[in-house]
């Protein structure tokens, strides 16, 4: 059956573009229209209630479990079976583009648009969602609604993040409307795919249709508190200064040279994206400072290592600033290999519709290296236009390659469909 069928790249990309129509902005630097559907926001709300209603028209059983991961099913002729599940992520970063996780969760939709409209049938059923705050940027932890659906998390922990004003997941569920009743991690599937932008440029630099994902990086985040003394930035002499903002510069200008040293391998990556000097005004040396540190490594042994001399790095910096730092877990995952099988199925699709690929790891993080710890998993990644920029209003995949990757889903999905 995969052989006849091919989605309707049109309705895909219109669908895109009217999600991407809920939480727009206009960057006002550039101009061009950016998203902003942070996790649990008011825009996200009604996001998912758009998605969901797309999910209900396209004639899905919808369910929403109590961390607010959506479910749409699709029946079988073996009901009884346990479904394929394809998914992604529809909450964003605050200056997102419209692709990012919304490309996994529309082109799953449109699989079921377009089986429904061939009155196909599949052995097992379908299952497609989207699943609570993968961005990780508001409360802190990422792939947090696949991480609980999974049992990595407990339903609880998840429950008590509280976002930088203190509100907490749970309140933010309720008050958007999806603080749903399903028991998490009933759904065991078959085997779970997810198509997604590559956001990074090495498929479009290559001149590649798409990627066969092999698996995703470690990725380490804590969140440092740094504490020094808040003073008078003209009375105070410089001898007199526990800056908190110099720590931290410095503890960036580290991260940048570890990543340089090669003593954690080529590919180490590193990010203080997040830095909140306390009060954060001209005249204020500051006292205090919040701030984010990222890291990225395909191995495990190597971001263990970078972990632990970062940690001696942050005892000197403390010393010689004179100032303490502690630091905060907020979210680790380890290198997640994809499986094999499920690989060959989506590089045989591609080879079938002609389009080229390579094997490639995942820089980012995705809902799909949480479902590959209950059921067999792998990816298709999209190639970006811009050097595949993303995480930025710039974000951009041309509507062929949106559908050639769409397509390779289909294929995947419905040889797993037909699978006893
Ligand atoms: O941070 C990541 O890797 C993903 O975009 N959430
Ligand atoms: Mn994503
Ligand atoms: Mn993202």
């Amino acid at each position: 059956m995969a052989k006849a069928l091919s989605i309707d790249g049109k309705r895909l990309y219109s669908s895109l573009a009217e999600l991407g129509k809920i939480g727009a902005y206009k960057d006002e630097r550039t101009g061009i229209a950016g998203v902003n559907r942070l996790a649990l926001t008011a825009a996200d709300g009604a996001g998912r209630r758009l998605v969901v209603k797309w999910f209900r028209q396209a004639g899905l059983h919808v369910t929403i479990d109590k961390i607010g991961n959506v479910y749409g099913r699709r029946r079988g002729l073996e009901d009884h079976l346990a479904p394929v599940m394809m998914g992604s992520h529809i909450d964003s970063v605050p200056t997102a583009g419209r692709f990012d996780g919304c490309l996994g969760v529309l082109g799953a939709l449109e699989i079921i648009r377009t089986l429904n409209d061939a009155k196909a049938t599949t052995r097992r059923p379908l299952v497609i969602g989207f699943f609570t705050d993968e961005e990780g940027c508001r409360f802190g932890t990422d792939m947090l609604g696949s991480a609980v659906a999974t049992r990595r998390m407990t339903l609880a922990a998840a429950y008590a993040l509280k976002d930088r004003d203190g509100l907490t997941v749970e309140e933010e569920l309720r008050k958007i409307g999806f603080l749903g009743q399903e028991p998490v991690g009933k759904i065991k599937p078959h085997a779970y795919l997810e198509c997604h932008i590559e956001q990074g440029p090495i498929l479009r630099h290559k001149g590649l249709d798409c990627g066969v994902v092999m698996g995703v990086q470690a990725i380490s985040w804590q969140e440092l508190t740094i504490t020094g003394k808040s003073c008078h930035a003209g009375t105070t002499p410089m001898s007199f200064r526990r800056d908190a903002g110099l720590a931290a510069a410095r503890l960036n200008v580290a991260l940048r040279e570890m990543t340089a040293s090669g003593r954690y391998g080529r590919e180490m990556r590193a990010a203080m994206g997040a830095i909140r000097p306390i009060p954060g005004m001209v005249n204020v040396v500051p006292g205090r400072l919040i701030c984010s540190v990222d890291l990225r490594n395909p191995s495990d042994a190597l971001m263990k290592k970078a972990e632990n001399d970062f940690a001696k790095l942050c005892k000197k910096i403390a010393k010689l600033d004179g100032v303490t730092i502690t630091s905060r877990r907020t979210a680790k995952t380890p290198h997640v290999p994809f499986d094999k099988s499920v690989q060959d199925l989506i590089a045989v699709q591609a080879d079938r519709l002609g389009l080229s690929h390579e094997p490639i790891l995942s820089g980012a993080g995705h809902d799909a290296q949480e479902w590959s710890r209950v059921c067999k998993t792998a990816m298709v990644f999209v190639p970006g236009e811009y050097d595949g920029i993303s995480h930025n209003p710039r974000e951009f995949s041309t509507p062929k390659q949106c559908a050639d990757g769409v397509n390779v889903l289909l294929g995947a999905a419905l040889a797993l469909a037909e699978e006893r």
